[in-house]
């Protein structure tokens, strides 16, 4: 593999040039904690208001799945009056983890208004504009996941998520992982490692055992950290910032309803978009505000204001 020592060292812009004329919604003391410890914990970040988008979209995929399943004759009852926290899980009852991964599978990206509206959240771009200034690029890679109780493909292994996009020109990314119902340790929480954060991208290797083959750390990068981890639960609404080099996992779901999340992911307006994993867009600029994009842009693969497309 590669060291972050040399990775990009003409194209990432330094810390002070990132936060220059940043002003956002972080303290200085959060600010200073998520450069030390690597990650920070934002209770309450986000209210119902912010989150029923994000839930109304996740509610029309799951409608969608249940869809499926009936037009292949895997279900003939589509439970439409199940509730959010457990319909996906029981439409599985009884079929097979194969089942589970072909009609779901362990996250998805749909370009959905409840999404974008979820990504452009003034909110969220208040907490991010803290740490890496205002010219904002939401990164194509973000990841709507339904847990579910006792799906092996719910469980996901120590990883960077760097090693996902080795390639890219990007630096730093910065996640922002929104809890979308309660996030306990029954239901697998975000397992972090603090101060790992700077690490290089470490060896790592496909797993086999989820049946959707993510990417997981090689035990001797990670076990020798391990005894660090700490268990991150945290509330609907709440959010939890790191960058692509932090080491992080989550646990197996043990309870009885599906613990929904979204993963998003930000950059400054001067690193490379990663065109190769989807379509990102412009989600805030003080420079070029009438450059930022919409829902229509968005979902026509402008990543900015009237500016290419599919
Ligand atoms: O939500 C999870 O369980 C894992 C999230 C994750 O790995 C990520 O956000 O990079």
């Amino acid at each position: 593999m590669y060291g972050e020592a040399s990775l990009f060292r003409d194209y990432a812009l330094t810390d002070a040039e990132l936060r220059s004329g940043a002003q956002g919604a972080l303290r200085p003391g959060q600010v200073d904690e998520y450069d030390e410890q690597g990650y920070l914990v934002l209770p309450g970040l986000l209210d119902c208001d912010d989150l029923a988008p994000v839930r109304a979209a996740m509610m029309m995929k799951v409608d969608l799945i249940a869809d499926q399943l009936m037009a292949a004759g895997r279900i003939t009852d589509p439970l439409a009056g199940d509730p959010f926290e457990t319909r996906l899980a029981r439409l599985f009852e009884g079929l097979s983890a194969e089942d589970f991964v072909t009609f779901t599978g362990r996250s998805w990206r749909d370009r959905l208004t409840g999404y974008f509206e979820l990504m452009s959240n003034p909110k969220i771009l208040d907490v991010v504009e803290s740490l890496i200034g205002p010219e904002i690029f939401a990164n194509p890679v973000y990841n709507v996941r339904p847990k579910v109780p006792r799906v092996a493909a719910g469980e996901v292994p120590w990883h960077q998520d760097k090693s996902y996009w080795p390639d890219a020109r990007s630096n730093p990314v910065v996640t922002v992982w929104v809890a979308v119902v309660d996030a306990t340790v029954e239901n697998g929480c975000l397992r972090m490692i603090p101060r790992t954060h700077q690490e290089a991208v470490a060896g790592f290797h496909f797993e086999t055992y989820s049946g959707t083959a993510y990417l997981e750390m090689d035990d001797a990068a990670v076990a020798p950290l391990k005894a660090r981890a700490r268990l991150v639960p945290l509330g609907a609404g709440g959010a939890i910032v790191f960058n692509d080099r932090f080491i992080h996992s989550s646990g197996p779901n043990a309870s009885e309803h599906i613990r929904w999340s979204v993963d998003l992911r930000y950059q400054p307006t001067d690193q490379d978009p990663m065109p190769q994993y989807g379509t990102g867009f412009l989600a805030r600029s003080r420079v070029h505000p009438e450059r930022v994009a919409s829902l229509d842009d968005w979902c026509a693969g402008r990543p900015e204001a009237g500016v290419g497309g599919t």
